[in-house]
């Protein structure tokens, strides 16, 4: 069985590094990879890989099927995966992780299965426009089809919720609120605790996106009073195809489930069907439990740098992207002060499109995002049609922020020279 290495010091980048086998890499022109692009899926450990490679040649099996030695054996690594996640963001219960396909299935699941059930005409659904298209467009067809009415918090002008207008937009009215821990693109990170809080004083709940936050700093979702949590695998160093839904008991058992078939049943009559108990009650059909199991071994990989240092650290690497690149002509930075924020960097470069300069960018073999990154409400509210973006994790280094810098700086000479 592999086990996960145990890192003495977590700020011994180095080592971390080498625990990533794509890290190590040449590019055309012999250029190392400068992988600033974390935000959009992470790399993954070799402790990840090796465990799904274990999974495939020794007990490779359906599970909770198989009355068999291998499909015992994969059932028994798909649960305690479970169990991982479960501690992972403190849920008290096991039966409250759902397996789904990631973010964006987890909360399409929120708003067919609770959203299409209990919201009402005229009911409200707060939102606000830093959200990923995942967290805005299940919503609006929430709304169509119960005439419920979607309401935004507006942003103040650095780019966080304006939390003075909650007063005028909670109300009894208010069902649902739904928001980002951490904005993909502004990098807000925003205060769940108080938003769960007040939220629940009118009455309401919060469905929390935790796609960019879960992988770069500890959440508690019992202590944050989190009602609904959904996030990916592959943002967290663990493969594809993997996510979570997270949701209090009692509201997995009154919720209607997304997707029908195998598994997720109690019995099936000609007419009718009655469904299992969650979380096999919205984990219809073969669930992917080899990447529920990679997910696992992801867990423990990140518990074995800790949370805590891992936040640290990147938080460090964001403070001097932010400070590097503000001193670049021509460089505008979007959102809060790096203080209040996760280690994204989201910037325009006067004069250059976002996708010529992450193209310039490339042959410097610096990988970052362009484009709107699922954020077309929060683009249209910056008057921009796409933003350049880098994004941080533990296994970068300060060199590669400077490379970063340099190679904006040399993308500028290019474009004053023209291409
Ligand atoms: N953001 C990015 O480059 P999926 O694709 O289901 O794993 O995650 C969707 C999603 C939901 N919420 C937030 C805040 C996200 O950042 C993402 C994915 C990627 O920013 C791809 S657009």
């Amino acid at each position: 069985m592999t086990m996960p290495h145990i890192h003495s010091s977590p700020f011994d980048v180095e080592a971390v590094r080498r625990d990533f086998p794509i890290l190590s890499q040449r590019l055309a022109n012999d250029r190392p990879l400068v992988y600033l692009d974390t935000a959009a899926s992470s790399q993954k450990p070799r402790v990840v890989i090796d465990k799904m490679v274990e999974c495939f040649e020794q007990y490779n099996s359906n599970v909770h099927r198989g009355i068999h030695q291998l499909g015992d054996r994969m059932t028994t690594e798909l649960e305690n995966a479970r169990e991982k996640v479960r501690a992972f963001i403190g849920a008290g219960d096991i039966d409250e992780i759902v397996f789904t396909s990631g973010t964006t299935m987890s909360l399409n699941m929120v708003a067919h299965g609770w959203g299409r059930k209990f919201l009402k005409a005229g009911d409200e659904i707060l939102l606000n426009p830093m959200e990923h298209h995942a967290n805005i467009v299940p919503w609006q067809l929430a709304a169509k089809s119960t005439g419920a009415v979607l309401k935004f918090i507006p942003l103040t002008d650095d780019g966080r919720l304006d939390m003075q207008s909650l007063d005028r937009l909670l109300t009894p009215r208010t069902k649902m609120l739904a928001v980002t821990a951490m904005s993909n693109v502004l990098g807000t990170v925003n205060p769940v605790g108080e938003l769960a809080r007040r939220a629940h004083d009118v009455g309401a709940l919060i469905c929390v996106d935790g796609a960019q936050s879960v992988p770069h700093s500890a959440t508690d979702v019992r202590s944050g009073g989190i009602d609904f949590l959904a996030f990916s695998g592959h943002k967290l160093y663990g493969p594809t195809g993997i996510g979570v839904l997270y949701a209090r008991k009692e509201l997995l058992e009154a919720m209607d489930p997304f997707l029908a078939g195998g598994h997720m049943i109690r019995e099936v009559y000609e007419q009718s069907s009655t469904w299992a108990d969650p979380p096999a009650k919205f984990e219809a059909g073969t669930c992917p439990f080899v990447e529920a199991v990679g997910l696992g071994a992801a867990i423990d990989y990140v518990l074995s740098l800790g949370l805590d240092q891992i936040a640290k650290y990147e938080h460090e690497l964001s403070i001097a992207a932010h400070r590097r690149m503000s001193d670049v002509e021509g460089v505008r930075i979007l959102g809060p002060s790096p203080e209040q924020k996760g280690a994204i960097l989201s910037f325009t470069v006067e004069g250059l499109h976002a996708h010529d300069l992450s193209d310039l960018l490339d042959r410097e073999g610096v990988a970052i995002r362009a484009g709107h990154h699922c954020t077309m409400p929060l683009h249209d509210l910056l008057n921009l049609t796409s933003t350049a973006r880098a994004s941080f994790a533990f296994y970068n280094t300060f060199a590669e922020v400077d490379c970063l810098v340099e190679a904006v700086l040399a993308a500028k000479k290019v474009f004053r020279r023209g291409t």
